[in-house]
């Protein structure tokens, strides 16, 4: 690529403002075909709805293109404070029918593609999902970007563009087999490339100090392995407001270096392998979502995102108008998420100090005003820690300052305390032991001005336990941020019958002020009403049964309660208590007791960390349950079983509204919110759960009539653990007895014995850290519950409308209000041809006004 610049005023309103594109359904056909044959060239002899989807998705993208320009001005014309997302992770899934939606063209595509015999539908579906996540924590990230556009916040995401996404899952005798995701292999329309953006990134190397020009002693990083980072972007379309936000993702890629090392040295074999040693920084995704320690290559992820993201902060601030560094707290604010970025805390040191040639204690200061940290885990285990050793080889300048940073943040400790050396052990970044650690939780503490959880429940235990000490130091950096979703994508455009149904009633207000969903509730009470919402559910039912039929060759009759547990594989969240449950229906039908029975169609899905054993051994059960179940004569409709494969962001749109009965089952206190959860309620499911997580402020909001509770509490598990005996509790409760007695005796592994032993064993254990056998009897009390309710049907439909309208809460809108006058304080920037329009009708902000 080669970087000369014009000589002349080449980029003026001549060279880049274009007429608006057509927003009609005849402009949308012209380009359409004009990109089908001229930009793909393809002819009538191309049956494949490949062409025919990037046809379209280059046609949107055009569309996307002039706003998302005209943003960029009006942002820079602002000079506004801006917040940065940073995230090792952003989950988010398909992006064509997003752009129409928000776009707000359904109608006008659908009738273009008409003219030529297609089906948006069908289009749609080819696009693979960006599955650049895990799970709940970069689903997050993406619907925060939805919710930020919407609002016209001016917030950048800055993520990695990892060559492979979220591995798929196919399942094979019941096991789960991963295998790599592509999803780059055919193009991505929805990236561009921006090469005049790429930044240099340090690696390896030792500091050097030396004496500047006026004799300061300063540091420099030296005798490095670079590595170049290239940025994609990415638009972030708001609701039908003009305004496209961007997600800016990197990628690795060699230092010319690496090709004149080839060119001298003759070594070009060694010069190859180097190449693709920087360029595997980028290449996968980490597929475990609780962390992984020690990881090299993570590290420097990790240190990549941070690096790449803040020099490109810095280069943009200070390009537009040579800065007094002074400012940039007040213009920027960095948004961790998790510890995963938190490397950026002394990144952000570095560049001042090395870079800028700040004093220690300014920078500090400007550090401490633009970091904010998230945390999403109360699982000790999960906290991230990387040996000292690994930093002082990969990143040395970086340890350097984290001991410097430690060093006086423990002087500030023992000030405070003076004598108590166990806190200053306690609170030290540098947990001491065998192998020396960097706490990286503390880290991101230490340097940030907000600290926030994602539930109520969640930051509070993090306050009482996690970082208790942090707490007592700095209680005013300590908040709450309860988690939402965006509505747009999960309930405007996942479920088009809902959707009608409710903006008939009380119009569409809702989709930008889910608040508004309340209005339904009187509703409720009104037969008419119930059985369209029922007809609804049921339309929904019949699409979520086609789906299970095709993927898990299961025939689910939408007629029975869909009963719904979809999300990663992991103890805490219990999928073995559900399966357990299975196991007790299926018994009961075994011995007939099936009075008054409500058959029940049960679906499982989600992805195991490819190393955990005991998660993927629970999807082994699940599938040889699903087995013995489906075949048994016996059974016949009162009972399905279904492992759903590969769960995705995609599948997601389909299973979240044909569901009935949502679960929700963590042990309490583990969960730090969940947001299918949310996902669930807005789409009329009920929910089972625990007093954990986000599910608490659920049931607040829908009363507890509402939801079907069991299960110990945060502070009745921790009670219980020192005499926890569950063989006392099997003993003592006849049907888990069978139950146990059922998987003991191999009845679901039958020539595959011993198998099922470990889950047996963890069951069983008086350690078991999340005490299943200990909410087996309320659960199925609560199932109970479940299936009775479930036989009324208007009674189930009047609190399944209850359960959407009193999902307002949940809305990633209310979130990002939140974050933005409690943390970030960035103002509402409108754009382009509505900006005008908009101040004239609105001219209060819809963002409440900043607190002063
Ligand atoms: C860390 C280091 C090395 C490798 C992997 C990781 C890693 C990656 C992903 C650790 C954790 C994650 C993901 C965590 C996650 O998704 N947490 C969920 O976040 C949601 C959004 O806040 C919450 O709703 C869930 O309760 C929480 O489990």
């Amino acid at each position: 690529m080669n970087f000369k610049r014009f000589k002349n005023k080449a980029t003026c309103p001549e060279l880049t403002d274009a007429p608006p594109l057509g927003m009609d359904a005849d402009s949308l056909g012209d380009d359409f075909r004009s990109y089908y044959t001229y930009n793909l060239g393809r002819d009538r002899n191309c049956r494949l709805t490949h062409y025919a989807y990037e046809a379209l998705a280059l046609t949107v993208r055009d569309r996307l293109m002039e706003r998302w320009k005209n943003t960029r001005y009006a942002y820079e014309e602002s000079d506004c404070k801006r917040a940065y997302y940073l995230s090792l992770e952003f989950l988010m899934g398909r992006s064509l029918g997003n752009a129409v939606h928000n776009l707000g063209i359904e109608k006008e595509v659908a009738d273009a593609l008409h003219e030529v015999y297609l089906d948006m539908e069908e289009l749609a579906d080819i696009e693979p999902d960006a599955g650049l996540g895990n799970g709940g924590l970069g689903r997050l990230a993406a619907c925060f970007l939805d919710s930020c556009a919407t609002l016209q916040l001016p917030v950048m995401g800055y993520g990695i563009r990892y060559e492979y996404g979220m591995f798929r899952q196919h399942i094979k005798n019941g096991y789960q087999i991963e295998e790599p995701d592509h999803w780059l292999a055919s193009s991505n329309c929805w990236e561009l490339e921006r090469p005049e953006y790429r930044q240099r990134i340090k690696f390896g190397g030792r500091s050097e100090f030396y004496n500047d020009a006026s004799g300061k002693l300063r540091v420099r990083w030296v005798d490095t392995r670079d590595v170049l980072a290239m940025p994609y972007d990415v638009p972030i379309p708001g609701y039908r407001n003009e305004t496209v936000n961007t997600l800016r993702l990197w990628k690795a890629v060699a230092t010319e270096e690496f090709d004149l090392d080839e060119f001298n040295s003759g070594d070009y074999a060694g010069s190859v392998a180097a190449k693709n040693e920087a360029e595997k920084i980028t290449m996968v995704l980490y597929p475990n979502d609780a962390s992984e320690n020690g990881k090299d290559l993570r590290l420097r992820q990790q240190y990549f995102l941070a690096s790449a993201s803040l020099q490109d902060v810095f280069e943009r601030w200070a390009g537009v108008k040579g800065k007094h560094l002074k400012e940039f707290a007040e213009k920027n604010c960095f948004q961790l998420n998790d510890t995963h970025p938190s490397i950026a805390v002394a990144e952000l040191m570095r560049l001042l100090l090395d870079r800028h040639g700040l004093e220690w204690k300014d920078a500090w200061d400007i550090t401490q005003q633009t970091m904010a940290y998230t945390n999403h885990t109360l699982l000790p285990e999960a906290l991230e820690k990387w040996p000292v050793r690994l930093f002082q080889t990969v990143l040395p300048r970086l340890l350097d300052i984290i001991y410097e940073i430690n060093a006086r943040f423990l002087s500030q400790v023992a000030q405070r305390w003076p004598g108590d050396q166990e806190r200053q052990r306690r609170m030290s970044l540098i947990e001491e032991g065998p192998e020396p650690q960097v706490r990286m939780a503390y880290l991101a503490i230490v340097g940030s001005f907000s600290v926030n959880g994602v539930a109520e429940l969640h930051s509070q235990l993090l306050r009482e336990g996690l970082f208790r000490d942090f707490y007592e130091l700095w209680p005013e950096k300590f908040n709450n941020k309860t988690n939402g979703v965006t509505q747009r994508r999960w309930l405007a455009y996942a479920n088009p019958g809902l959707n009608q149904l409710i903006s008939s009633k009380i119009g569409n207000g809702w989709v930008t002020e889910l608040d508004q969903l309340s209005r339904l509730k009187p509703l409720a009470e009104n037969p008419e009403f119930r059985d369209e919402w029922q007809r609804v559910k049921y339309n929904n039912k019949q699409r979520l049964a086609q789906l299970v039929k095709d993927e898990c060759k299961v025939t689910f009759n939408p007629e029975a309660l869909f009963d719904v547990q979809v999300k990663r594989i992991h103890e805490y969240k219990r999928q073995l208590l559900n399966v357990l449950h299975v196991i007790h229906l299926y018994d009961r039908i075994k011995r007939d007791d099936v009075a008054d029975w409500t058959p029940r169609c049960v679906l499982i899905g989600g992805k195991a960390a490819p190393g955990y054993q005991m998660a993927k051994l629970i999807i082994k059960l699940i599938s040889n349950v699903s087995i013995m179940v489906n075949n048994d004569p016996q059974v016949g409709d009162l009972l399905k079983v279904a492992f759903f494969p590969n769960y995705r962001v995609s599948a997601m749109e389909v299973i979240a509204p044909g569901a009935d009965l949502s679960e929700q089952i963590s042990t309490a206190g583990k969960e730090a919110s969940g947001t299918g959860n949310m996902k669930f309620m807005l789409n009329g499911a009920l929910t089972i759960g625990t007093l954990d997580g986000a599910n608490i402020e659920i049931r607040e909001e829908v009363g507890a009539d509402n939801f079907f509770l069991f299960g110990l509490t945060a502070a009745e598990v921790e009670a219980l653990r020192p005499h926890y005996d569950p063989s006392g509790i099997i003993a003592g409760n006849e049907d888990l007895q069978r139950v146990m007695n059922l998987l003991k005796h191999g009845h679901f592994n039958q020539f595959e014995a011993g198998i099922f032993d470990p889950l047996i064993a963890a069951i069983e254990s008086p350690y078991d850290p999340w005490l299943t056998a200990a909410d087996f009897a309320s659960y199925v009390t609560a199932q109970q519950q479940v299936a009775s309710a479930y036989r009324d049907r208007a009674g189930w439909t009047r609190m399944s409308i209850l359960n959407t309208a009193s999902g307002g809460k949940f809305s990633t809108d209310r979130t990002m209000r939140e974050y933005n006058r409690e943390i970030w304080r960035l103002p509402k920037i409108a754009n382009g041809v509505d900006a005008e329009l908009d101040r004239k009708f609105h001219p209060e902000s819809i963002l409440d006004a900043p607190v002063s």
